[in-house]
């Protein structure tokens, strides 16, 4: 499982916009995006990288790379 840090988000429809982008990056067969410890877990085999860059590209700040 991948663990990202993730700023920015404040409401349910973060919570929507950064599954939704995460889902979208190849090789995720899960996520789940917590608002209250900021922690996506994401399961699957993708990059990690490449998960950072498509959060980032929906607006969000990943901490930590
Ligand atoms: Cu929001």
């Amino acid at each position: 499982m991948i663990e990202l840090k993730i700023e920015g988000a404040t409401c349910q429809g973060c919570v929507n916009s950064i599954e939704k982008a995460i889902r979208q990056v190849s090789g995720v067969d899960e996520v789940h995006f917590s608002l209250e410890t900021k922690i996506a877990q994401v399961e699957g085999s993708a990059d990690k990288q490449a998960l950072a860059d498509a959060v980032e590209d929906a607006g969000f700040d990943v901490v930590d790379g």
